[in-house]
Protein backbone atom coordinates (compact mmCIF):
# COMPACT_ATOMS: atom_id res chain seq x y z
CA UNK A 1 0.00 0.00 0.00
CA UNK A 2 3.32 2.23 -0.62
CA UNK A 3 2.08 5.07 -3.08
CA UNK A 4 5.21 6.36 -3.78
CA UNK A 5 4.17 10.01 -4.36
CA UNK A 6 1.15 9.74 -1.73
CA UNK A 7 0.90 11.53 1.43
CA UNK A 8 3.10 9.24 3.44
CA UNK A 9 6.12 9.26 1.48
CA UNK A 10 5.88 13.11 1.20
CA UNK A 11 6.22 13.27 5.13
CA UNK A 12 8.16 10.17 5.69
CA UNK A 13 5.05 9.06 7.52
CA UNK A 14 5.65 11.40 10.64
CA UNK A 15 3.09 12.99 12.32
CA UNK A 16 4.53 15.89 14.20
CA UNK A 17 2.95 15.07 17.79
CA UNK A 18 3.57 17.18 21.13
CA UNK A 19 4.67 16.31 24.91
CA UNK A 20 4.66 12.25 25.60
CA UNK A 21 2.19 12.14 28.35
CA UNK A 22 -0.37 14.63 26.62
CA UNK A 23 -3.60 13.33 25.96
CA UNK A 24 -3.40 14.36 22.60
CA UNK A 25 -0.60 11.62 22.13
CA UNK A 26 -2.82 8.66 23.11
CA UNK A 27 -5.36 9.72 21.28
CA UNK A 28 -3.46 9.80 18.16
CA UNK A 29 -2.16 6.50 19.16
CA UNK A 30 -5.48 4.98 19.12
CA UNK A 31 -6.04 6.38 16.00
CA UNK A 32 -2.95 5.01 14.52
CA UNK A 33 -4.75 2.18 15.70
CA UNK A 34 -8.04 2.30 14.82
CA UNK A 35 -6.99 3.20 11.06
CA UNK A 36 -4.45 0.74 11.00
CA UNK A 37 -1.83 3.32 10.18
CA UNK A 38 1.10 0.82 10.83
CA UNK A 39 3.60 2.41 8.58
CA UNK A 40 2.90 5.64 10.46
CA UNK A 41 5.29 7.05 13.36
CA UNK A 42 3.95 9.33 16.19
CA UNK A 43 7.11 11.78 16.60
CA UNK A 44 7.12 13.46 20.79
CA UNK A 45 8.58 16.61 21.41
CA UNK A 46 6.71 19.42 22.54
CA UNK A 47 3.89 22.38 21.34
CA UNK A 48 6.07 25.08 21.08
CA UNK A 49 9.01 22.69 18.43
CA UNK A 50 5.26 21.69 16.64
CA UNK A 51 4.44 25.31 16.01
CA UNK A 52 8.18 25.52 15.28
CA UNK A 53 7.88 22.57 12.70
CA UNK A 54 4.69 24.17 11.37
CA UNK A 55 6.01 26.95 10.81
CA UNK A 56 8.54 26.30 8.75
CA UNK A 57 6.76 23.57 6.62
CA UNK A 58 4.08 26.41 6.23
CA UNK A 59 6.86 28.80 4.58
CA UNK A 60 8.05 26.08 2.26
CA UNK A 61 4.33 25.04 1.47
CA UNK A 62 5.82 21.22 2.60
CA UNK A 63 3.62 18.76 3.12
CA UNK A 64 3.14 17.93 7.56
CA UNK A 65 0.77 16.55 9.77
CA UNK A 66 0.93 17.63 13.35
CA UNK A 67 -1.28 16.94 16.27
CA UNK A 68 -3.86 19.74 16.60
CA UNK A 69 -6.09 21.17 19.54
CA UNK A 70 -8.52 24.69 19.78
CA UNK A 71 -8.43 26.81 20.81
CA UNK A 72 -5.67 27.87 19.56
CA UNK A 73 -3.97 31.09 17.89
CA UNK A 74 -2.27 28.85 15.12
CA UNK A 75 -5.65 28.70 13.25
CA UNK A 76 -5.96 32.23 13.00
CA UNK A 77 -2.04 32.73 11.62
CA UNK A 78 -1.97 30.00 9.29
CA UNK A 79 -4.83 28.32 6.79
CA UNK A 80 -5.31 25.01 8.48
CA UNK A 81 -7.78 22.46 8.36
CA UNK A 82 -8.48 19.17 10.70
CA UNK A 83 -8.14 15.81 8.92
CA UNK A 84 -11.75 13.97 9.34
CA UNK A 85 -12.17 11.32 12.03
CA UNK A 86 -14.73 9.32 10.75
CA UNK A 87 -13.87 6.87 13.44
CA UNK A 88 -14.45 9.11 16.16
CA UNK A 89 -10.84 8.33 17.87
CA UNK A 90 -10.62 12.19 19.08
CA UNK A 91 -13.97 11.96 20.55
CA UNK A 92 -16.10 14.80 20.23
CA UNK A 93 -16.23 18.76 21.62
CA UNK A 94 -14.66 19.03 25.22
CA UNK A 95 -14.88 20.59 28.35
CA UNK A 96 -11.89 22.14 30.28
CA UNK A 97 -12.87 21.09 34.15
CA UNK A 98 -11.30 23.18 37.50
CA UNK A 99 -9.81 21.03 39.53
CA UNK A 100 -9.04 21.63 43.29
CA UNK A 101 -7.42 19.63 46.07
CA UNK A 102 -9.40 18.76 49.13
CA UNK A 103 -9.33 21.40 51.78
CA UNK A 104 -9.18 24.35 49.62
CA UNK A 105 -12.93 25.09 50.67
CA UNK A 106 -11.85 25.25 54.18
CA UNK A 107 -8.45 27.08 54.38
CA UNK A 108 -9.55 29.69 51.89
CA UNK A 109 -13.15 29.72 50.77
CA UNK A 110 -12.90 32.99 48.54
CA UNK A 111 -10.38 31.52 46.68
CA UNK A 112 -12.34 28.34 46.34
CA UNK A 113 -15.24 30.51 45.53
CA UNK A 114 -13.62 32.29 42.79
CA UNK A 115 -12.04 29.18 41.42
CA UNK A 116 -15.85 27.48 40.94
CA UNK A 117 -17.10 30.30 39.28
CA UNK A 118 -14.69 30.58 36.49
CA UNK A 119 -15.80 29.87 33.56
CA UNK A 120 -15.49 31.46 30.43
CA UNK A 121 -15.81 30.71 26.32
CA UNK A 122 -13.00 30.30 23.45
CA UNK A 123 -13.21 33.35 22.27
CA UNK A 124 -11.85 34.91 25.51
CA UNK A 125 -8.95 32.43 25.60
CA UNK A 126 -8.43 33.17 22.28
CA UNK A 127 -7.93 37.11 22.96
CA UNK A 128 -5.15 36.02 25.33
CA UNK A 129 -3.68 33.84 23.35
CA UNK A 130 -3.08 36.31 20.66
CA UNK A 131 -1.84 38.61 22.97
CA UNK A 132 0.84 36.30 24.48
CA UNK A 133 1.73 34.84 20.79
CA UNK A 134 2.29 38.52 19.29
CA UNK A 135 5.08 39.09 22.73
CA UNK A 136 3.01 40.13 24.93
CA UNK A 137 3.98 38.78 28.64
CA UNK A 138 1.32 36.45 30.00
CA UNK A 139 0.67 38.36 33.41
CA UNK A 140 0.39 41.30 31.19
CA UNK A 141 -1.71 39.78 28.50
CA UNK A 142 -3.98 38.41 31.67
CA UNK A 143 -4.60 42.38 32.85
CA UNK A 144 -5.49 43.45 30.03
CA UNK A 145 -8.26 40.82 29.59
CA UNK A 146 -9.24 41.52 32.92
CA UNK A 147 -9.71 45.23 32.47
CA UNK A 148 -11.67 44.83 29.29
CA UNK A 149 -13.92 42.08 31.11
CA UNK A 150 -15.60 43.32 34.32
CA UNK A 151 -18.53 41.89 33.86
CA UNK A 152 -17.21 38.25 33.18
CA UNK A 153 -14.63 39.27 36.23
CA UNK A 154 -17.38 40.64 38.54
CA UNK A 155 -19.39 37.04 38.43
CA UNK A 156 -16.30 34.63 38.96
CA UNK A 157 -15.47 37.15 42.12
CA UNK A 158 -19.30 37.93 42.99
CA UNK A 159 -19.84 36.66 46.59
CA UNK A 160 -16.31 35.80 47.22
CA UNK A 161 -14.50 36.76 50.30
CA UNK A 162 -11.26 38.73 50.02
CA UNK A 163 -8.04 36.92 50.89
CA UNK A 164 -5.26 38.38 53.28
CA UNK A 165 -2.08 36.99 51.64
CA UNK A 166 -2.92 33.37 51.95
CA UNK A 167 -0.82 31.41 49.54
CA UNK A 168 -2.32 30.33 46.17
CA UNK A 169 -0.64 27.20 44.04
CA UNK A 170 -1.56 26.84 40.58
CA UNK A 171 -0.04 24.38 38.89
CA UNK A 172 -0.65 24.08 34.55
CA UNK A 173 1.14 22.73 31.74
CA UNK A 174 2.57 24.92 28.97
CA UNK A 175 0.24 24.38 27.04
CA UNK A 176 -1.07 27.79 24.73
CA UNK A 177 -4.46 27.39 26.17
CA UNK A 178 -3.15 26.71 29.64
CA UNK A 179 -0.72 29.18 29.63
CA UNK A 180 -3.46 31.91 29.25
CA UNK A 181 -6.29 30.15 31.77
CA UNK A 182 -3.65 30.12 34.52
CA UNK A 183 -2.40 33.49 34.30
CA UNK A 184 -6.05 34.84 33.91
CA UNK A 185 -7.44 33.24 36.89
CA UNK A 186 -4.06 33.55 38.75
CA UNK A 187 -4.24 37.71 38.50
CA UNK A 188 -7.64 37.64 39.56
CA UNK A 189 -7.18 35.75 42.41
CA UNK A 190 -4.26 37.80 43.25
CA UNK A 191 -6.40 41.16 42.92
CA UNK A 192 -8.70 39.89 45.71
CA UNK A 193 -5.90 39.59 48.38
CA UNK A 194 -4.23 36.37 47.52
CA UNK A 195 -0.59 35.30 46.77
CA UNK A 196 -0.91 33.27 43.94
CA UNK A 197 2.28 31.17 42.72
CA UNK A 198 1.92 29.79 39.07
CA UNK A 199 4.00 26.23 38.62
CA UNK A 200 4.37 24.85 35.76
CA UNK A 201 4.57 20.88 35.53
CA UNK A 202 4.23 18.27 33.03
CA UNK A 203 0.99 16.94 32.96
CA UNK A 204 1.00 13.83 35.13
CA UNK A 205 2.00 15.79 38.24
CA UNK A 206 -0.19 18.21 37.34
CA UNK A 207 -3.14 15.51 38.20
CA UNK A 208 -0.81 14.19 41.12
CA UNK A 209 0.26 17.21 42.83
CA UNK A 210 -3.93 18.48 43.50
CA UNK A 211 -4.75 14.94 44.24
CA UNK A 212 -1.99 15.03 47.00
CA UNK A 213 -2.18 18.44 48.28
CA UNK A 214 1.16 20.09 47.26
CA UNK A 215 -0.94 21.84 44.30
CA UNK A 216 -3.97 23.91 45.43
CA UNK A 217 -5.36 23.81 42.13
CA UNK A 218 -5.78 23.82 38.37
CA UNK A 219 -8.20 25.07 35.32
CA UNK A 220 -6.66 22.69 32.22
CA UNK A 221 -8.61 19.10 32.84
CA UNK A 222 -9.72 18.15 29.35
CA UNK A 223 -12.76 15.96 29.63
CA UNK A 224 -14.23 13.46 28.76
CA UNK A 225 -11.45 12.51 26.58
CA UNK A 226 -8.53 13.88 26.73
CA UNK A 227 -7.58 13.43 30.18
CA UNK A 228 -9.47 10.14 31.22
CA UNK A 229 -6.96 8.45 32.47
CA UNK A 230 -4.99 11.11 34.59
CA UNK A 231 -8.55 11.83 35.93
CA UNK A 232 -9.74 8.22 36.55
CA UNK A 233 -6.21 7.92 38.22
CA UNK A 234 -6.80 10.14 40.97
CA UNK A 235 -10.45 11.33 41.08
CA UNK A 236 -10.78 10.42 44.72
CA UNK A 237 -8.77 12.62 45.92
CA UNK A 238 -9.71 15.87 44.61
CA UNK A 239 -12.47 18.04 44.15
CA UNK A 240 -13.81 18.67 40.64
CA UNK A 241 -15.50 22.43 40.19
CA UNK A 242 -17.09 21.14 36.91
CA UNK A 243 -16.05 23.20 33.52
CA UNK A 244 -15.10 26.39 32.93
CA UNK A 245 -15.10 26.31 29.23
CA UNK A 246 -16.50 24.27 26.67
CA UNK A 247 -15.66 23.78 23.05
CA UNK A 248 -12.46 22.14 22.55
CA UNK A 249 -11.37 20.27 19.91
CA UNK A 250 -8.63 17.69 19.02
CA UNK A 251 -7.39 15.92 15.85
CA UNK A 252 -4.95 15.62 13.26
CA UNK A 253 -4.07 18.71 11.31
CA UNK A 254 -2.84 19.69 8.04
CA UNK A 255 -2.27 22.90 6.02
CA UNK A 256 -5.30 23.52 3.39
CA UNK A 257 -2.98 23.56 0.98
CA UNK A 258 -1.98 19.38 1.46
CA UNK A 259 -4.79 17.31 -0.54
CA UNK A 260 -5.87 14.89 1.98
CA UNK A 261 -8.85 15.23 3.93
CA UNK A 262 -9.64 12.15 5.83
CA UNK A 263 -7.52 10.29 8.79
CA UNK A 264 -8.50 7.60 6.24
CA UNK A 265 -6.41 8.87 3.25
CA UNK A 266 -3.62 8.53 5.21
CA UNK A 267 -3.71 4.85 4.31
CA UNK A 268 -3.31 5.46 0.91
N1 LIG B 1 -3.62 19.66 24.68
C1 LIG B 1 -3.95 21.03 25.08
C2 LIG B 1 -3.54 18.95 25.96
C3 LIG B 1 -4.64 19.51 26.76
C4 LIG B 1 -4.53 20.95 26.43
C5 LIG B 1 -4.70 19.17 23.80
C6 LIG B 1 -2.36 19.68 23.98
C7 LIG B 1 -3.35 17.45 25.96
O1 LIG B 1 -3.25 16.82 27.02
O2 LIG B 1 -3.24 16.86 24.88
Amino acid sequence: NENANGIGAQTGYKIVGIEPGAGLMGLTMNALEDYKLDDWMLLEGSSAAMVAELQKAYTNQKPIIITGWSPHWMFSSFDLKYLEDPKGSFGGAEDIHTIVRKGLEQDAPGAYKILDQFSWEPGDMEAVMVDITNGMDPTEAAEKWISANPDKVSQWTNGAGSGSGEPINLVFVAWDTEIASTYTIGKVLEQKGYDVTLSQVEVGPMFAGVANGSADGMVGAWLPTTHVEYYNTYKDDFVDLGRNLHGTKNGLVVPEYVDINSIEDLKE
